[in-house]
């Protein structure tokens, strides 16, 4: 038996709020698509975060149509369970996953399935909030009373230690024996496959860079091509050739040209036809990001050459009044501050999560349409 589990695909991310961003997030899900074809797969795992929203734009809706109706057309099921992004408010409305199961989908999103000997269970994303009334094993153990001797797969979609340093979920302890094969989305850097209680544990990550993350520098994006015999698992990590290259520099005030001539060489080694998003980072003391601009534009590192340019850089000034240090708003910035702000812990990580939610979005009106759509959001 042969497989692909793909996961946090997020069909419908304009990050940048890019178009072409977007388009990638098609490009790469359809090219694992077209690798499950041409393997003759016989089925699709997805572990969450199919499309990045809860409510996809019709045209979002119709990519993942197609994505879902090209392996349909190959006689291809695929399986999935909701993520956080695209499970829907849990109160007035369906995870948006349910508008694709009349062409194919099978959501998974409780309980367990059988497809030709094979057992599948599926938890959509349950928040930090729901773990606190249900118990994640005891879930699990209910799942095993119903799935018979075949091989047995559970897909999951959890914050789990360590990959969440904050989360109290534990593998070992949460994960019940008696699964061949454990797959977990929502951590978006891929992990080599692990082993809990005889079970094969595998992390695919997501299929495009989602968010600035030091352990993505250096990675590859792609999904896992399974081949199980006598439940043995065997299973490959798949590069996708079709992603956007990422370019990372760090900025040396200190030694400017040594950063420009950085990203001139990266650009040049590059094989890829797409053009690639480059990432300042670093800190800055007396420039400011429209001087970073115009030296690059200066020494030709233009959009000929790029897609996009995304500064992470964090300005250090001095107050003169109050000798306080004003620090530019990162990702990483906001949430400490956020949970030095606010001193309970689950409070602090939805406002984090509210606000990773919000990102996303590009003007004021959706985002009052969205909180208006999920009041349960917070
Ligand atoms: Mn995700």
């Amino acid at each position: 038996m042969k497989f692909i589990h793909i996961s946090d695909t997020h069909l419908g991310y304009h990050q940048y709020g890019l178009k072409e961003r977007a388009e990638d997030f098609f490009d790469v899900f359809m090219e694992a698509v077209e690798f499950a074809i041409s393997k003759k797969v016989d089925f699709v795992l997805h572990t969450g975060d199919f499309f990045h929203s809860s409510r996809p734009s019709n045209q979002v809706i119709l990519q993942g149509m197609e994505v879902v109706r090209k392996l349909k057309d190959a006689n291809i099921p695929i399986f999935v369970i909701s993520g956080n992004h695209d499970r829907g408010s849990q109160i007035r409305d369906v995870s948006p996953l349910q508008i694709l199961q009349p062409v194919g989908l099978q959501v998974v999103d409780k309980g367990t399935i059988e497809h030709e000997g094979v057992f599948i269970g599926g938890l959509k994303y349950i928040s930090k909030a729901g773990l606190k009334r249900i118990s994640l094993r005891e879930i699990l153990e209910e799942y095993l009373k119903h799935m018979g001797n075949g091989f047995r797969i559970l897909m999951l979609h959890q914050e789990f230690q360590p990959f969440f340093p904050d989360s109290s979920l534990n593998l070992n302890t949460e994960i019940p024996e008696g699964f061949n094969y454990i797959g977990i989305g929502h951590y978006h850097v891929a992990q080599a496959p692990f082993t809990i209680n005889d079970a094969t544990v595998i992390y695919p990550g997501s299929t495009e860079f989602t968010a600035y993350s030091e352990k993505e520098e250096k990675q590859v994006k792609g999904f896992f091509f399974v081949d199980v015999t006598d439940k043995s698992v065997n299973a490959e990590f798949i590069k996708l050739r079709t992603g956007r290259p990422f370019i990372y520099a760090t900025f040396d005030e200190e030694n400017i040209q040594s950063t420009i001539n950085h990203i001139k060489e990266k650009i040049c080694q590059l094989e890829s036809e797409k053009k690639p998003v480059l990432i300042i980072k670093g800190k800055i003391k007396d420039l400011s990001h429209k001087d970073i601009y115009k030296l690059l534009e200066k020494e030709d590192i233009n959009e000929d050459k790029l897609l996009h340019v995304q500064l992470n850089l964090t300005k250090e000034v001095e107050d003169f009044a109050e000798k306080v240090k004003v620090v530019s708003l990162s990702d990483q910035y906001i949430q400490e501050e956020l949970k030095r702000f606010i001193d309970d812990p689950d409070l602090s990580s939805k406002v984090i999560e509210v606000i990773q939610h919000l990102k996303s979005i590009e003007n004021i009106d959706e985002v009052k349409k969205m909180l208006k759509e999920n009041p349960d959001i917070l």
